[in-house]
């Protein structure tokens, strides 16, 4: 079926519902409730789980502005679990619990400390995460780690996969606003690269606001393994979105911004603009070598056009590229145009010959013509590509030796099929597509208007992620997933290779600290202490919980006193999640299976104050409560 029919059969079948055979096709309506429109078979046979039954794939969401970390099942696009990372959560306490506040600050520039403390804040409220990418060994996930972008505050965050929870974040200084993320694929991660979009001065102190043309972009890796920066390169340009070869030896970054502009006009003016690619050996040489400045504790390099340094080439590309992306072959990386209908296909193995002084453009192998709006590429390791057209409104389904044939002069057409997605696609996702494991099955489109697909909840609309059945060879939209801001990204990642923990484990890192003032009071945290442990004006109260008590009735402690409570989870059983809720003091945390979990905060309200176990947990779960006692000074 061709795009256009697919078109007239969409809207024909829209006016239809709202016309007067409206009662005709109601009865068709309800056989394809996955919500593909246009489909003469009922699409849910291809989606979906039943009940009790489990998803194939996980499928890692991003959220953009709502900063959290999603995890979906694919094929049904269940919504599992939501990780808080660079957002605030109301259920787990993320961004008020000691534990979560330690690790959203051990990372934090002294400077952002500073500027926080001056607004009465510990942490950022908000983040916007852009780019979930899971840790590789030997060009496919390993199931470790899953790292992240946020581009509001300039962090970048590693949730365990083993608990799926994040345990490191870390500001990125020198750069602006990081978006592009990609983990190294090949031999490891290895380093986690981070593009800092926006240009900026090298020391950005106020004193050379006006020195337009000395801003910088900074391009930074970060050791996956310690999420200690590496070192930092800047250069000319402004730095998009990157992705890394299969050879572990370059990274490449596109450039929406040669012409170093400051507002839309400048940005926009030249026809090209670029990639610049990274040679990983040749810049750890020249760390090596000492032919770095180091600014706020970083080595940086300077990768600028005309540094002479020989650490990056840039490749022209037309106009405003933006999604960089891999094949699953090694062999290709496809750079989609954005403002111009081409996708740029440069062949990996043919960048050598530019670092050795060839002409930039000879490592470009392919530029076919796909459509209006190409923002990102995904594959089925079978040689094909799909690429989202936002413009459009559309995902084109083509054939990579084809279109490398038609640049070299063929007579072929290497567009195989244009399907209708509603709409505005920004990225797409591929089953494992990715990785060298890509295997053709499932493709999503993270559509970012949802228009009239869904009952109206306002003048704020949900976004729409379609998955597309891709396993026949055609392109088939089966099923429309609403999803609330915005979820850029995801992946899609074979269920065997993600195995969390069932319970947590006693001496997780994540709660340490807690472990270790618990022993200093000789308290065993999974018993609790029967008294608060007063220490000057610092309280600290040990609870263990097990449904449906707490340890402690109540406890007593004194206005102004410091009070830190630590509460231990000692139920081992599935889904068995306590929380700890004391009213009226903005205070709530989670703490599941075998965890500790701990809160500070200055008792200033005399007077009875319950707290209560806010995670349904037992038939019993209402009383689950207690009380703390706070004598007035
Ligand atoms: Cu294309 Cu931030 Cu990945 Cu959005 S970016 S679409
Ligand atoms: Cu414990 Cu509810």
């Amino acid at each position: 079926m061709s795009s256009e029919d697919k078109t007239k059969c969409g809207l024909t079948r829209r006016a239809v519902l709202t016309g007067p055979a409206k009662g005709a096709m109601i009865a068709g309506a309800l056989t394809v409730a996955g919500g593909g429109s246009m489909l003469a078979t009922p699409a849910n046979a291809k989606t979906e789980v039943a009940p009790g039954e489990l998803d194939e794939y996980y499928g890692f969401w991003s959220s953009g502005q709502a900063g959290e970390m999603r995890i979906l099942g694919v094929p049904s696009m269940r919504e599992f679990m939501r990780v808080p990372v660079f957002n605030r959560c109301s259920a787990t306490g993320w961004g008020s619990t000691n534990e979560s506040v330690k690790i959203m600050r051990d990372g934090m520039t002294d400077e952002t400390k500073e500027f926080l403390a001056k607004r009465g804040q510990q942490v950022f409220h908000n983040g916007d995460l852009h780019h979930p990418h899971m840790s590789f060994t030997d060009g496919t996930y390993d199931g470790r780690y899953l790292f992240m972008n946020d581009k509001a505050n300039s962090r970048v965050a590693r949730v365990r996969c083993d608990v799926m929870k994040c345990d490191k974040i870390i500001e990125i200084p020198n750069a602006s606003d990081i978006h592009g993320l990609r983990p190294q694929k090949f031999p490891r991660t290895g380093y986690v690269f981070a593009n800092g979009e926006h240009r900026i001065p090298l020391i950005n102190d106020g004193t050379n606001m006006d020195d337009v043309a000395g801003y910088v972009s900074i391009f930074t890796a970060i050791d996956g393994d310690t999420m200690e920066i590496a070192w930092q390169v800047m250069v000319s340009g402004n730095l998009d979105n990157l992705d890394c070869d299969y050879q572990g030896k370059y990274a490449m970054s596109s450039c929406y911004n040669s012409e170093e502009g400051v507002n839309l006009a400048e940005m926009t003016e030249a026809e090209m603009d670029h990639v610049v690619v990274f040679d990983i050996a040749k810049i750890e040489a020249a760390i090596e070598a000492g032919k770095y400045e180091v600014h706020k504790g970083v080595k940086v390099l300077d990768g600028r056009k005309n540094a002479g340094t020989g650490i990056t080439v840039y490749v022209p590309i037309p106009n405003s590229p933006h999604g960089v992306n891999t094949a699953p072959d090694g062999k290709y990386v496809m750079v989609n145009g954005k403002l111009s209908p081409t996708v740029t296909v440069i062949q990996w193995d043919k960048i050598d010959a530019v670092f050795n002084g060839a002409d930039p453009r000879s490592c470009v192998v392919a530029e076919p013509e796909l459509g209006l709006g190409p923002l990102h590429t995904a594959f089925n390791g079978k040689g094909e590509a799909y690429t989202t057209l936002f413009l459009d409104s559309q995902s084109v389904h083509w054939d990579i030796e084809k279109a490398i044939r038609l640049y070299n002069g063929e007579n072929v057409d290497p567009i195989i099929q244009k399907t209708d997605v509603m709409y505005q696609p920004g990225h797409n996702h591929t089953s494992m597509g990715e990785t060298k494991e890509a295997d053709g099955k499932w493709l999503v489109s993270l559509n970012k208007f949802s228009k009239d697909r869904f009952l109206n909840v306002g003048p704020l609309k949900p976004e729409n992620d379609q998955l597309i059945d891709i396993s026949d060879g055609k392109l088939e939209v089966v099923h429309d997933g609403p999803t609330f801001a915005e979820p850029h990204d995801a992946i899609i990642v074979r269920a065997d290779i993600v195995n969390p923990k069932r319970v947590w484990d006693r001496n997780d890192p994540m709660f340490a600290e807690a472990v270790k003032q618990a022993a200093a009071d000789g308290v065993d945290l999974e018993e609790g202490a029967e008294e608060p442990i007063r220490d000057g004006n610092k309280v600290r109260v040990y609870i263990a919980s097990s449904a449906p008590t707490f340890s402690l009735e109540s406890f007593k402690v004194k206005q102004g006193d410091e009070v830190t409570i630590y509460v231990t989870n000692i139920d081992d059983v599935d889904d068995l999640t306590h929380g700890f809720t004391l009213g009226n003091h903005g205070i709530a945390m989670e703490v599941a299976p075998q965890a500790t979990a701990s809160i500070t905060f200055t008792a200033d309200r005399p007077g009875v104050h319950w707290y209560y176990c806010q995670w349904f947990c037992h038939a019993l779960h209402m009383e689950m409560r207690g009380r703390m006692l706070v004598e007035p000074a």
